[in-house]
């Protein structure tokens, strides 16, 4: 590690090079603050879009207990939107802009959630698959260069974790159960883990960002690369499981140490990040509809707020 006091370097790029955290108050590159908006905004529009495949099962599922969980993680996924607009905000963003760009279709937010979830078995692997995609992309967030980002991905990573895991003991459950259950299950995982692998971005070679966000250590590990450990990850739990993955070109390489999988469906990517998935069009109404619906409490807690500073004053 080179020493503060002798390093010629300053500002941004010392604290890059030190492996620092970048702070609301540092001057930073406009590029280096542009990507971090887009990023973090696409990640807290991903969590609060998020919210919807699941949410549709709070009112259906099967027992109480599992509606009392499906309602917590639920609400851990509007928290974690939260925390990830306010650390957008410190970087100079407007929320009321954010949200604009979303329900305009301005910013992206992530590809995984214009998919159905067609039966109860979805909210497992949805748990299983999805965020443990999410918390193999989001540990090493934990030490991003942006402070406040970093700060954030800690209490959401933990949460991500129990998330994942009462995604895999709710198809741990279905698995022992009926056939039909088994069936369903398998049903999900297939519709489930192509997609699942589409959530870590395009290839290395396509990704305009990477290298770039790279260098800046705002991401540390490249699309391909977490891609890869997250397919290391899920053959084990697959197996512990009895589901089958559907891939047939999945197979362990024991030179490389890694496993084999089949080619992704980039096209297939593409169209659903371009707007044409299956729910992208009924995703956006339903959270333009929210929004709207929503007004009346903005109003009350401005003139709420409006009427605290006038008796304050
Ligand atoms: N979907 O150059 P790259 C969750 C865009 S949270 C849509 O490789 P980058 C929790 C990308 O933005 C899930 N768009 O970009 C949960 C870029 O856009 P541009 C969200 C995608 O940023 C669980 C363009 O393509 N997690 O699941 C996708 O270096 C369960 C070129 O790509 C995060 O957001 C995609 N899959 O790498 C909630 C994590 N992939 O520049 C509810 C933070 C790429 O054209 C239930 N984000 N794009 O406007 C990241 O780590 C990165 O932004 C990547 C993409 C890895 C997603």
């Amino acid at each position: 590690m080179s020493d503060p006091m002798s390093d010629p370097m300053t500002g941004f790029d010392a604290i890059i090079a030190r492996d620092q955290r970048v702070e609301p108050r540092d001057e930073m590159p406009d590029a280096y603050r542009a990507t971090l908006i887009r990023q973090i905004a696409q990640h807290a529009h991903s969590e609060i879009i998020g919210m919807q495949p699941e949410g549709y099962w709070i009112t259906r599922a099967p027992s109480l207990r599992r509606k009392a969980i499906l309602l917590a993680k639920v609400q851990d996924e509007a928290g974690h939107g939260l925390y990830l607009y306010a650390a957008a905000e410190t970087l100079g963003a407007d929320r009321d802009d954010l949200t604009d760009a979303l329900m305009s279709g301005r910013q992206k937010y992530s590809s995984i959630f214009n998919y159905p979830s067609l039966t109860f078995a979805d909210v497992g692997v949805i748990g299983w698959l999805v965020d443990g995609a999410a918390i193999c992309n989001q540990v090493p967030l934990c030490r991003t260069s942006y402070g406040p980002y970093a700060r954030a991905m800690i209490r959401i990573c933990k949460e991500e974790s129990f998330h994942q895991r009462q995604g895999y003991e709710l198809l741990m459950t279905m698995m022992r159960g009926t056939g039909s259950q088994r069936e369903m299950v398998q049903d999900a995982v297939d519709r489930w883990w192509w997609p699942a692998l589409m959530m870590f971005g395009p290839p290395d070679g396509e990704s305009p960002n990477s290298a770039r966000s790279m260098a800046w250590k705002i991401k540390r590990h490249t699309n391909d690369e977490l891609r890869q450990r997250f397919v290391d990850m899920s053959v084990p739990q697959a197996d512990a499981l009895g589901v089958a993955l559907p891939d047939p070109e999945l197979r362990w390489n024991a030179e490389r140490g890694r496993h084999d999988f089949g080619e992704i469906d980039w096209a297939e990517f593409r169209r659903v990040v371009g707007g044409d998935g299956p729910c992208n069009a009924e995703r956006v109404a339903v959270r333009r509809a929210a929004h709207e619906d929503g007004a009346w409490v903005r109003e009350a807690a401005a003139a709420h707020a409006a009427k605290s500073a006038g008796r304050a004053a």
